[in-house]
């Protein structure tokens, strides 16, 4: 006979005398911990830049100096999560404005960045003694640990979108910060010298990469040549039913993803294009360069245009229209998921 004390009164009495010693029962949560499938803690949502978050980007211009705010930058948060400083789950996303001859100053963190940059030129970010020259759609990378600052010396506001992994470095309790002790780091080689060593195909002969994930020793990647390759290939009718042209930014040296934490992409959508439904795992956040269309997210559907950003939870399908020839960049923590054999994709709508 069972002789096991099953009722509800009882088996609270027995959760309260042990919590006091830090015990929980499993089974009371196992639901919670091991589910079916993705419960995304993030919502889908739309960011209009031109006429509904520009205004307040360039007032931040009027409320603190660059130096002062270290980064004068407005948060994208995930209306699901207030108060997280999230855009998913596991990402982070800002946008960052710098005036003319403003500085933000020199600083260094374990935390990875990208800079995807939006609107005006003129401006540049020093990496470890480097300056790149930003222009809009540039995708340039800050990896872990290195000293990085950020300056204006052009005629016009810039402003890019700051995409880092602090939730994912916050999980592991592994962050580390410091100043550098003067707002600039001194500049030690010119401008282009890593694009000259890292990004026309060839290494210089004696470079190994630290390891096998290691950052791209290419900070910088210009869209005016991401824009070609995808040009070339969207005429030469390389289209996929579900991606339309679709590239990956790549570390030169390993051929794994530009950043260790963050995988970065770039696909061009031709006029007329209405993609096929995906899924994945990995949160992804869009940035729209140009053009103009439609994502299904879940069941909501966005009309983008220029600037505008866009997030999609795991496990919610998304398809793409484009209206006109169109090109998003996007981000995801996809490289984690991937070492933790956690990725898994579906693409949807196939007969
Ligand atoms: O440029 O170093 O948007 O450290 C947030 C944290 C930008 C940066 C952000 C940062 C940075």
């Amino acid at each position: 006979m069972d002789t096991r004390v099953t009722d509800k009164t009882a088996r609270a009495a027995y959760y309260a005398r042990m919590q006091p010693r830090q015990l929980m029962p499993l089974w009371e949560r196992l639901h919670m911990l091991v589910p079916p499938a993705p419960k995304p803690s993030c919502a889908p949502m739309l960011w209009r830049y031109d006429a509904e978050v520009r205004p307040f980007v360039m007032e931040s211009g009027s409320v603190i100096s660059a130096e002062e705010a270290i980064r004068r930058v407005l948060i994208l948060e995930n209306p699901a999560l207030p108060g997280s400083s999230k855009v998913t789950t596991s990402l982070y996303a800002g946008l960052q404005l710098i005036l003319p001859g403003e500085v933000a100053p020199s600083h260094r963190h374990s935390q990875s960045a990208l800079r995807f940059i939006i609107e005006g030129a003129g401006a540049y970010t020093a990496v470890d003694g480097e300056r790149t020259i930003m222009h809009p759609g540039d995708f340039i990378i800050t990896p872990p640990w290195t000293w990085h600052d950020h300056g204006n010396e052009g005629s016009e506001p810039v402003v890019w979108l700051d995409g880092l992994d602090l939730p994912i470095a916050e999980l592991f309790d592994a962050t580390f910060a410091e100043n550098f002790p003067e707002a600039s780091q001194p500049v030690t080689r010119p401008a282009g010298n890593s694009f000259a060593r890292y990004g026309y195909n060839m290494l210089p002969v004696d470079y190994r990469p630290a390891f096998a994930t290691a950052p791209s020793p290419v900070f910088s990647y210009p869209y005016a040549r991401s824009r070609e390759a995808l040009d070339k290939l969207a005429r030469d009718r390389e289209l996929d039913a579900w991606e339309g042209v679709k590239l990956r930014y790549v570390n030169p040296a390993t051929g794994s993803w530009a950043m260790p934490t963050i995988a970065t992409f770039l696909q061009l959508l031709p006029k007329g294009f209405a993609g096929k439904p995906t899924r994945r795992t990995d949160a992804t956040v869009y940035v729209c360069a140009e053009g103009r269309g439609r994502a299904r997210v879940g069941n909501q559907a966005y009309e983008f245009a220029p600037r505008d950003i866009f997030v999609v939870p795991s496990w919610t399908p998304l398809s793409l229209e484009a209206g006109e020839d169109t090109v998003l960049f996007s981000y995801s923590d996809r490289p984690c998921q991937e070492a933790l054999g956690l990725l898994r994709e579906e693409r949807l709508g196939d007969g």
